[in-house]
């Protein structure tokens, strides 16, 4: 079974997607998806002007020959367009193979190790209030757990909170904060790290005591803070029983982890914007991490990310998969078919697409009661409408970036 076609395929319903089609001699098709938020037109011509090439009359069904080729052969590794790029071609090739075998994809990966995969939705709010209100909208939606993300007196806008929460006639209704603005350049945001540290611990103790103790919290401190600013939120954020504190420091230094796990025995999650397995090697080595976010899309796809989860089951270190908005619906169905399959699976980030993003990807799998799963059908179920694609071209977004008050460039 040959690949006879490879088409990159760049739309914009609610946001930006970049994806990838295969096409086999025998009209199987398969989708991967490359979409680098903020970037996304570098892994399109990667894959355009370099992969695609490579793929023409390429045995389909020889996966791990087709990543090590592209990872070796490149010369130049690792890195987040590299490595989207190689995980559209590794997801597309297993949708194919998964296809070819009338199985969907989870069976492939060893069959179902659970009946659902647990689930997290992003509540936030400017206000307490307006945060309480978010946390119920969720509940009521069927999220079992749920990401906390809240504003900062004194902080104009702040990572995960959507800014329109609490304008008049707004109240109770749903907001996803969707981090890439399509406003030409990035937007400037405020930041100051000891004012978070000061009022982070008074949300978590305003929403345990009104949501009660059982409830899975999250909480993603997005690289913000110094080690020992980490680890010292960690520590007071105890009481409050998180399920995890998430990206606490910057983890380029992987033993930077090592003061926070020092000081604090709140779980700790790391990995939305590695790579590749090196990025995680002390981590789960010395078990300064607990949970393993990489998504699928941004891991060099399955192959590699199932590698990555199986390294670190042995240090009975968890899957976290990233699931926000800028992972596409196939980036999504991909990862549940890993969560379904793998031993230590953890949780699983679930941001709802946009009603465009719906109608362009046709989706099999379901949020039922808290519960995802990625459906029966062959593959991985997700079939892009190419003509409803068409309808959205490409539109220049960025993420914003920080400033401190002295003008300092800070981590978003
Ligand atoms: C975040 C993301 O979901 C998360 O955990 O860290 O929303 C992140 O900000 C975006 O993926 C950036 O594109
Ligand atoms: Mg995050």
């Amino acid at each position: 079974m040959k690949i006879e076609r490879a088409e990159v395929i760049v739309t914009s319903p609610d946001r930006n997607f970049v994806t990838l089609k295969l096409t086999t001699d025998d009209g199987l098709t398969g989708l991967g998806d490359a979409t680098l938020n903020g970037r996304e037109l570098s892994v399109a011509s990667y894959l355009s002007d370099h992969v695609v090439p490579l793929l023409i009359n390429r045995d389909a069904h020889r996966i791990e020959d087709t990543w090590q080729f592209l990872y070796r052969s490149a010369y130049w590794r690792r890195g987040p367009v590299t490595m989207a790029a190689i995980a559209a071609v590794d997801v597309a090739l297993w949708d194919i193979k998964a296809k070819a075998a009338g199985l969907p994809l989870y069976q492939l990966l060893g069959g179902a190790s659970r009946n659902g995969i647990l689930a997290y939705g992003h509540a936030s709010g400017p206000t307490t209030e307006a945060l309480f209100d978010s946390i119920r909208s969720h509940q009521e939606q069927g999220y079992r757990a749920i990401r906390v993300q809240t504003g900062v007196p004194g902080l104009k806008a702040i990572y995960g909170v959507a800014a329109n929460q609490t304008a008049a006639g707004n109240k109770g209704k749903r907001y996803d904060y969707e981090p890439a603005q399509r406003s030409g350049l990035p937007t400037e945001e405020d930041w100051d790290t000891r004012a978070y540290l000061r009022h982070l611990p008074t949300v978590f103790e305003a929403v345990r005591n009104e949501f009660g103790p059982e409830l899975p919290l999250l909480h993603d401190g997005h690289h913000r803070m110094t080690p020992i600013q980490a680890a010292k939120l960690g520590k007071a954020l105890e009481p409050y029983d998180l399920f995890w504190l998430e990206d606490c420091t910057p983890a380029e230094n992987q033993e930077a982890l090592r003061l926070v796990r020092q000081h604090t025995t709140t779980p700790l999650a790391i990995g939305e914007i590695f790579n590749t397995v090196w990025d995680y090697q002390t981590l789960i080595r010395e078990q300064l991490i607990d949970y393993v976010r990489s998504a699928v899309t941004h891991t060099g796809g399955i192959t590699q990310l199932k590698k990555i989860l199986e390294f670190a089951a042995q240090y009975q270190i968890k899957s976290g998969i990233h699931g926000p908005t800028d992972i596409s619906p196939v980036g999504m169905a991909a990862a549940l078919h890993l969560d379904l399959a793998i031993h230590n699976f953890g949780i699983q980030e679930y941001m709802k697409h946009g009603e465009k993003t719906n109608a362009t990807f046709k989706q099999s799998f379901t949020f039922d009661d808290g519960y995802l799963h990625p459906g029966e059908q062959p593959g991985i179920g997700v079939e892009l409408d190419v003509d409803e694609a068409g309808k959205y071209p490409y539109q220049m977004a960025y993420l914003p970036f920080n400033r401190l008050a002295d003008g300092t460039v800070h981590d978003w």
